[in-house]
């Protein structure tokens, strides 16, 4: 074996334990099938005081139940979540009811870490780029948290708080007593109108949605410990969170908007459409498990990989049947890879990606 071999073979060891560390992330999230929902037009819009008992919910499916972040590889949430939406040309209605034998809430300031407290969460990405998406939080006060990512936090951020939406209205419904400790809740319901024209700045697509296209939508529910002290709700300082989440995310981070799930607008009133799967979904988590094998492989070296073959990716591996990778470049400071799809009406789609996760098509 030559020197040079040897001392190749030595850094490869070396920087063996980062290198799979990255690419273990995306081992953890790859086999994860993103959540999807046929959202259905309300002809008659459903009035946000938190309580679900509007025609435009009642024929709306509920979600599949909230599970935990991490997916199926932790236990079942101690309480059932699950959530509905709706659209018309004006809003888009997200319903949401958490079952709760003790629901409180402390945060009364508008745009404060409302995850401090028991919340629920909406993330929106309406064009499925990764970059530039929507975040609200709300407690069961309805104080509202409001923020803006350029970019996910593993790619920079920054996150921009307080970008609250103009015209968005919400409510909650406490189903029990807020705050009372000495007795036994039921639960607790949210309902959100999100204005179109306030998430037009995250869409660079129409809104309200052209019917038949998907947004990468979210949610999440932050269920902390408590006791109870003199009577009154008190958080357990320093124990971690549960996050209870629609679309698994496969690791602690709600950040990973590919693992979001889909939402689907159709014309007919709710309960009538059936979801249609993203003909593109394959090709890009294909860009995503280069995107991370190329971190990983960046963490190890300090450079991008200038080919598969140095990531160690076959074709095999990044499951590549019904999509194609066309090309890598590399260059110092990042990379493009492309991939196609083929949509259901026989079109070729390419999407690219890059260094910091940010997918387009051309
Ligand atoms: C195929 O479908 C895509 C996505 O819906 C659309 O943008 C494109 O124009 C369609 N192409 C043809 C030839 O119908
Ligand atoms: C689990 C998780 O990723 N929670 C995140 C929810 O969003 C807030 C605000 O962006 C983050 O601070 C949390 O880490």
């Amino acid at each position: 074996m030559s020197v040079a071999r040897r001392s190749l073979l030595t850094l490869f060891s070396l920087f063996l334990l980062p290198y799979v560390a990255f690419g273990q992330t995306w081992d953890l999230m790859r086999d994860i099938t993103p959540r999807g929902y046929a959202a259905g037009y309300a002809q008659e819009a459903p009035r946000i005081d938190g309580r679900l008992d509007d025609a435009a919910w009642a024929r709306a499916p509920w979600t599949d139940p909230f599970v935990d972040i991490e997916g199926s590889r932790r236990p079942a949430p101690r309480f059932q979540t699950r959530a509905k939406m709706a659209w018309d040309s004006t809003y888009l209605y997200v319903a949401a009811r958490m079952e709760e034998p003790h629901v409180w809430g402390t945060l009364t300031e508008r745009n404060s870490i409302i995850f401090h407290d028991n919340d629920f969460e909406i993330f929106v990405d309406p064009d499925g780029d990764n970059h530039n998406y929507y975040e609200f939080e709300v407690n069961a006060l309805n104080t509202i948290w409001e923020l803006t990512l350029a970019r996910p936090y593993k790619d920079g951020g920054p996150a921009t708080h307080g970008t609250n939406i103009e015209g968005l209205r919400s409510a909650v419904h406490v189903d029990g007593t807020l705050n009372a400790a000495h007795d036994t809740d039921a639960g607790w319901s949210v309902e959100v109108a999100l204005p179109w024209a306030g998430l037009a700045r995250y869409a660079s697509r129409p809104v309200p949605p052209v019917p038949g296209t998907r947004w990468r939508i979210n949610f999440s529910r932050v269920e902390w410990q408590h006791t109870v002290a003199d009577g009154v709700y008190r958080k357990v300082p320093e124990t971690p969170e549960d996050n209870w989440v629609w679309s698994p995310q496969g690791i602690v981070d709600m950040h990973r908007p590919e693992r979001w799930g889909y939402v689907q607008f159709h014309t007919s009133p709710p309960g009538e459409a059936t979801f249609e799967p993203d003909p593109t979904l394959a090709a890009r988590d294909l860009l995503m498990a280069v995107y991370h094998a190329q971190k990983a492989y960046h963490q190890a070296h300090g450079a991008w990989a200038s080919s598969f073959e140095e990531l160690g990716l076959t074709l095999d591996a990044l499951r590549a049947d019904d999509t194609r990778i066309v090309t890598m470049q590399t260059e110092d400071n990042g990379f493009v890879v492309e991939a196609r799809a083929v949509l259901p009406n026989g079109t070729v789609q390419t999407l690219y990606t890059n260094q910091l996760s940010r997918v387009w098509t051309e």
